[in-house]
């Protein structure tokens, strides 16, 4: 019998169905509107409340927030938020001042790519969708305090990204204090003669206003440079080498990539490389998130070492001093400063005819193979690892330690762009030189002994021996001997003597490069920077911020043909000449500049809206101090403070996380903030899929128009195959939260997401199960209000024993899951006490609905709202203490035990399965049915055996 028939609804007037879930939901949202009732109080400043109000602890919960895209939201979206807003109303129930709110991370391509489509103007698509999206979302009842939400395109909150820019370019890393200081500081210790000018014998006041900049450049933390960069003419813009995919296209749109100089502005984030390795630890973030950042800082501990070749001498970076003496030839990038130069006119006498790759001479072969590795990206290049290719350059080096003559060779298995661009090759400890040394016939020599019983002799092997757990063998000259030491003491002990001969040091490496900031696109921030006539680069004053987008006719950069490398970025700002060329007064009086026509990357806005959202009105200051510190302030056990919980999709893992965390570090070492990291607790929800059906061709089909008989899937009467893939308007398989909503109600949604399975994994949507949880909340009113009058049934009658077990396990187990954000189970402790009640039958105690209500409240706020108002009450649910568990109706259900005399069963008790023997025995002889059977006879002899058996042996 369906339960959603017409028939029922109109015989019960007050059942709960969709159309009362609407009125009551909207109702309700309403209410709490009008009402404020999720706003935070701050400590001080607009948003300060009660001083008893900010007395309670505080919790910082936040969503990573969404970009409004034109699409709108489908079910998956909202999982997290959802999640955010139980454990919130969870949290605001146990005493917290919870601070919960959403804003929009709303500059980005594809608002810019509609307006290059349709001519509006990025702004209007993006504040219609802003209005959209939230719309939706409002729906859903998410209690967010309104008041601090914002778009990262408002000019008031841009104002500060630029801002925070300015704080960027004015500062240096001071690596003694291991901190970012005002580079004010750095110009008066170049002044005052403390510091010399690197590179130059001239003093401070001899260098022009260029030289000087130039200078500073080197240690501002955001600096312009003729970088290398990704360049892809199909898009017309630089990428970050984060856009930039596998196989060497652009992630958006896929188009070659190419390695051009080009001047860009960078943020110095290898400066924090240490510090942002270092305070992973005290995160409370998952261990995978971790180690992908880990992994992309790459910190590789080893040496820097000199190989002389003719009069110059090639520098190597290798983690392996310790197998100098394995050096046997070495490796440089094919585009390596060095190669030119020493590249000899013609072959050495007696070169391996596998090593000229058949060109008559050095410069003949470096050139084709040159050419060759051009073609390819730096991932394709390291990729496969079984095919070497390079040339031999002609030129022989000097092992420093055997002093013995080693072929340099150029291969594309060594990037330009990591360590120094040149190896020393170990191929008996090395996989990669292995593979290179076998293929061009070079020698190997074993020095690190090997423990698995392959002998020494690399000719008889068939891969590296590369252990960190053996000796060294065969490594000494007449000055120094690593024999018999392992490989840290070895690595120590040559990196030492290489120090003390001025040919090598220790040196760390780090994967991580500078970050790329400039974009040449027009939907981004502007960079407060003007350049004078001498290209030197200026910061606006903060008076002149925030410097607005000025409006275009054309919204799209120039773009080429995608396989042209040979060409140059073009802006959309630069061809505003009236924006671009200026007159300013930067306190030297009115001079001409030129803007920076360049734009800030999209991750800019999203690396410290944290901190918008606790302040923010703020016209004067980034964030009040007290005000971040009471929100974001270090407490034990977050010894770098950060908001409480941050939930987002793992995606995020290196390039949004690692970005807010820089930032946070600046502004921390600034002393504008008093949290070093932005985030303590980051938790990544799973996924909704969704199923995706396809026709014979592979097209994806609309999913909710296929049908499933005879054990398969049929649409438009052809059978289609089933997957399970992501869920999205090009998969045709999007459902909207607004579907669900109409059909059953926002609550329903809310209870579905979370019910659907551990919040962490991936789960299917299925829309038919949806029912389930709108079944629950018609029972759940069922249980507490008359369906014919509308009239609450419950009644003031203490409930019965069994009741009480039922109302105390679910509140303890309830209260515990909410804590731990294991919401599917929370629900089901739910539904088990409402069925219990229903089971039961007759009316309900008030005390026992009251306290369902207040567990139902954080998941499906609007019918807890209903029902709390219905019960009587006057005051909002959402601020009401969430039940306790009354810890003596929580212990299990009870066991039997069984009392026996002289072998006989006389009684059987009702036990706690965690009484004492002691108990268990006095229970016993207390029983009444045991005291007539022992007749006043006196006891030999009890045997207790707990919780089960009482044997009594009378005297
Ligand atoms: C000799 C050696 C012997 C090495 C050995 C490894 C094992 P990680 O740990 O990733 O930092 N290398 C250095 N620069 C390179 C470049 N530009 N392109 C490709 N490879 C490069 O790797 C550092 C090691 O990778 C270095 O240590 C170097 O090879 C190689 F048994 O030097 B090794």
């Amino acid at each position: 019998m369906s339960e959603t028939n017409s028939a029922a609804e109109t015989a019960a007037p007050h059942r709960y169905t969709a159309a009362m879930a609407a009125e009551i939901e909207a109702r309700w949202q309403d209410f709490w509107d009008a009402d404020g009732t999720y706003e935070a109080a701050n400590p001080s400043g607009d948003l300060a409340g009660e001083p008893a109000e900010v007395a309670r602890p505080k919790k910082f919960i936040m969503d990573m927030f969404p970009y409004p895209s034109g699409a709108g939201l489908h079910v998956g979206h909202p999982l997290g938020y959802i999640a955010t807003d139980v454990y919130a109303r969870h949290q605001r129930m146990t005493g917290h001042n919870v601070l919960h709110t959403l804003g929009f991370d709303a500059f980005g391509l594809p608002a810019e790519q509609y307006a290059v489509q349709t001519g509006t103007h990025p702004r209007v698509s993006t504040e219609a969708n802003i209005e959209n999206m939230k719309a939706q979302l409002r729906r859903l009842g998410l209690g967010h305090d309104k008041r601090r939400s914002f778009a990262t395109i408002d000019p008031d909150y841009y104002k500060w990204t630029q801002w925070i820019f300015l704080q960027i370019f004015n500062s240096w890393y001071d690596d003694e204090a291991k901190k970012a200081r005002p580079i004010a500081e750095l110009i008066a210790r170049f002044e005052s003669g403390e510091r010399s000018v690197p590179g130059s014998t001239r003093a401070w006041s001899e260098l022009s206003a260029a030289e000087r900049a130039d200078v500073l450049s080197e240690y501002r933390l955001a600096y312009a440079s003729d970088s290398p960069v990704n360049w892809c003419p199909g898009l017309g813009t630089v990428l970050a080498n984060e856009e930039v995919t596998a196989d060497g296209r652009s992630e958006r749109g896929n188009y070659p990539v190419f390695k051009a100089k080009l001047r860009q502005w960078n943020m110095r984030i290898t400066a924090y490389a240490d510090r942002l390795l270092e305070d992973l630890d005290a995160l409370d973030w998952p261990e995978a998130i971790k180690l992908q950042q880990r992994n992309w800082i790459g910190r590789s501990e080893g040496a820097r070492v000199d190989f002389p070749v003719g009069e110059d001498a090639i520098t190597v970076f290798t983690t392996r001093p310790d197998t100098l003496f394995g050096a046997t030839y070495m490796v440089l990038a094919p585009e390596h400063d060095l190669v030119d130069s020493i590249v000899p006119d013609a072959w050495p006498q007696g070169t391996h005819a596998l090593w000229t790759g058949g060109h008559a001479t050095p410069s003949l072969a470096v050139d084709a193979y040159r050419k060759q590795a051009a073609a390819k990206s730096d991932v394709e290049r390291q990729a496969d690892a079984k095919e070497k290719t390079g040339v031999f350059t002609g030129a022989y080096a000097v092992n420093p330690v055997s002093g013995e003559q080693v072929p340099v060779f150029i291969a594309d298995y060594v990037l330009m762009g990591y360590g120094t661009g040149a190896i020393m090759a170990v191929p008996a400890h090395d996989t990669r030189d292995f593979a290179f040394a076998r293929a061009f016939d070079l020698p190997m020599r074993c020095v690190v002994e090997p423990t698995d019983g392959r002998g020494t002799d690399p000719a008889e092997w068939d891969d590296a021996f590369d252990s960190y757990e053996a000796k060294i063998i065969a490594s000494a000259n007449d000055d120094v001997s690593l024999n018999g030491l392992g490989v840290v003491e070895a690595k120590a002990k040559i990196t030492e003597w290489l120090e003390g001969r001025g040919i090598g040091e220790g040196t760390i490496n780090y994967r991580l490069r500078d970050w790329l900031f400039s974009r040449q696109r027009y939907w981004g921030e502007p960079f407060p920077i003007v350049y004078d006539e001498d290209g030197v680069a200026h910061a606006l004053p903060e008076s002149m911020l925030p410097l607005e987008l000025p409006e275009v006719d054309d919204y799209a950069p120039r773009t080429f043909d995608p396989d042209d490398a040979d060409t140059q970025p073009e802006t959309p700002l630069s061809r505003n000449e009236d924006w671009v060329n200026v007159t300013l007064d930067l306190g030297d009086g009115p001079k001409r500049y030129r803007r920076e026509t360049n734009t800030m990357p999209n991750w800019a806005g999203s690396c410290w809206y944290e901190l918008r959202y606790l302040d923010p009105h703020n016209g004067d200051k980034l964030v009040d101090q007290d005000i971040e510190r009471y929100w974001m302030g270090p407490r034990e056990g977050m010894p770098h403070g950060g908001v409480d919980l941050y939930v987002g999709g793992a995606e995020h893992a290196v390039l949004h996380l690692l970005y807010a965390r820089f930032w946070s570090k600046i502004l921390f070492d600034l002393g504008y903030v008093s949290s070093a990291e932005p985030f303590h607790k980051l938790f990544n929800q799973g996924m909704i899929q969704a199923f995706v059906y396809r026709d014979a061709r592979g097209i994806a089909v609309p999913a909710a128009e296929v049908e499933e008989r005879d054990g398969g899937f049929w649409y438009q009467g052809e059978k289609v195959s089933r997957v399970l893939g992501k869920m999205g308007k090009s998969l045709k398989n999007a459902v909207t939260p607004d579907e669900i909503c109409a059909e059953y109600g926002a609550d329903t949604l809310r209870l579905y997401e979370m019910a659907m399975g551990p919040l962490d994994v991936s789960r299917p949507w299925d829309t038919r199960a949806v029912v389930g949880q709108y079944r629950l909340l018609q029972r759940l009113w069922r249980n507490i209000v008359d369906e014919t009058t509308g009239e609450t049934t419950v009644v003031d009658a203490e409930p019965d024993e069994d009741t009480l077990r039922a109302l105390h396990k679910a509140i303890d187990g309830v209260g515990q899951d909410m804590a731990a954000m294991r919401f599917n189970t929370a629900i089901a402790k739910i539904t088990e006490l409402n069925n219990h009640l229903t089971k039961s039958g007759g009316a309900v105690s008030r005390s026992v609905a009251e306290r369902l209500v207040l567990l139902v409240a954080p998941l499906a706020p609007h019918i807890a709202e209903e029902l709390w108002r219905r019960l009587g009450h006057t005051d909002s649910v959402v601020h009401r203490d969430f039940p306790v568990a009354d810890p003596a109706y929580v212990v299990d259900e009870t066991v039997t035990c069984v009392v026996q005399i002289k072998g006989k069963v006389k009684a059987r008790l009702e036990v706690s399965p965690s009484i004492t023997d002691a108990e268990l025995e006095a229970l016993a002889l207390a029983d009444p049915a045991v005291v007539a059977a022992l007749g006043g006879a006196g006891i030999r002899k009890v045997i207790a055996r707990a919780p089960k058996l009482v044997n009594i042996v009378p005297a």
